[in-house]
């Protein structure tokens, strides 16, 4: 039967066609990226004793499960090395079939059962693209920081193993920083594993770069602490690169927040107005202050899906941008596990670059587990545009941002007060 393209057109309007009337649009897509995580909110400030008293007992058991799974793991993984020619050691027992609770499916410990718990303070993380460094090499000391944060301003803290590039982190969140070359650069990396006390290094570390090519067993090996090794290397592939810890479990060492972007920026590269970063990242929290939960990174179950290490940190701060001027956004998705559909409402990406494949008149940059692209757009109108992963599942978990014209309405703070504190992204 031949297409009738006329017969579609006498049909009802589509729903979608009710909305448009900007004003109620608005109101749908602040709602699509506002309303999961103020129920979250509303329901943690909100829960009545009771019900606060089981999820007290929930988290005991829960605790008790984890212990035992902690202790099953690091068995698993003494097999392993005695496997390769360390001491032997027993086979680990078979887990019992008893367990009341799935470790993987403990709830995420809120900020009012972290009582006593010191964390660094939260600040909002810059999202400008650094410069390439000056110099004929681009020189950069890459350190550790084992220091506890939050990834949700609800959350309770955990402890974040994230890189310092030229002494310079993101206290307060889990985000490491980019590193940024020009195609054809020599660089050389000196990697440190805890320079000074201040970094709270308490074992081995490594560094794996994806843009490198280099032998992996010279290179990517583990780093004692208070130990460094040098790296160099010509950046020859243009893109957007993953870098990360590659020590055992290297599950674990992702998970708890060692990977970052490196930028290696493509020969001829045309200006644009504004150039911006984003790391997608997952977080799996075990019992507050500590690291992650192995449990639930086995599982990929997280509690917190972030852009920069910490969730809806740009909702709450949202990105000062221009109508009219091309903004160019540089996105890495660093996992460990969860597949990114990065996507800004509102706009059409003219020119999207992932693993150096040009798409034009693009919506979403798919992007498995390490890697990276760049999306290329201009915003038409004044107007709040929310960035998102476009996995939903994932976004209600914190990956969710704004971008914000001159003249829009204005962004509500939370309803909390946090993590709306700090000012310093004002511009
Ligand atoms: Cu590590």
């Amino acid at each position: 039967m031949p297409f009738a393209p006329r017969a579609l057109a006498r049909r009802a309007p589509a729903p979608e066609d009710r909305l448009q009337d900007p004003i109620s649009k608005e109101s749908t897509v602040m709602a699509l990226i506002y309303t999961e995580t103020e129920q979250e909110r509303a329901s943690v400030a909100e829960a009545p004793d009771e019900r606060r008293d089981w999820l007290a007992l929930g988290v005991g058991l829960v605790a008790l499960v984890a212990i035992l799974a902690v202790a099953l793991s690091v068995a698993a993984i003494a097999t392993r090395s005695s496997d390769s020619g360390g001491a032997s050691a027993a086979a680990a027992p078979a887990a019992p079939a008893t367990a009341a609770v799935d470790p993987a499916d403990a709830p995420a410990p809120t900020l009012a059962q972290a009582k006593g718990v010191s964390f660094e303070p939260y600040h909002v993380v810059d999202p400008t693209l650094p410069a390439v460094p000056a110099g004929a090499v681009k020189r950069f000391t890459v350190d550790v920081d084992q220091h506890v944060v939050q990834v949700a301003a609800a959350l309770a803290p955990t402890e974040a193993w994230t890189y310092t590039v030229n002494g310079k982190g993101y206290p307060g969140t889990a985000a490491s920083p980019p590193i940024v070359v020009n195609e054809g650069d020599r660089v050389q990396i000196r990697f440190v594993n805890g320079d000074s006390k201040a970094m709270h290094v308490s074992m081995a570390h490594s560094i794996d770069f994806h843009a490198a090519e280099v032998a992996p067993n010279r290179y990517y090996k583990d780093i004692a602490p208070g130990q460094s090794e040098t790296i160099s290397f010509v950046a020859k592939h243009p893109g957007v690169f993953m870098y990360h810890c590659a020590t055992q479990p290297v599950l674990m060492h992702v998970g708890a927040g060692m990977a970052g972007m490196m930028v290696v920026r493509p020969k001829g590269l045309a200006p644009v107005d504004k150039e911006l970063w984003v790391t997608q990242g997952e977080y799996y929290l075990g019992k507050p202050g500590a690291p992650t939960n192995m449990a639930k990174l086995a599982a990929e179950k997280p509690d917190v899906v972030a852009f920069n290490g910490y969730a809806d940190q740009y909702k709450y701060h949202p990105i000062a941008v221009r109508r009219g001027e091309r903004i160019r956004m540089w996105v890495l998705n660093e996992g460990p596990s969860k597949w990114s559909a990065f996507h800004v409402i509102g706009t059409v990406f003219d020119t999207a670059v992932v693993e150096n494949t040009a798409f034009h008149d693009s919506q979403t940059l798919s992007l498995a587990p390490s890697q990276g692209g760049y999306a290329e757009f201009t915003l038409d109108q004044q107007g709040n545009y929310p960035f998102v992963t476009h996995a939903f599942g994932d976004m209600v978990k914190g990956a969710a941002g704004m971008l914000h014209t001159e003249g829009a309405p204005a962004i509500p703070p939370p309803a909390d007060g946090q993590p709306g504190h700090d000012h310093a992204l004002d511009h």
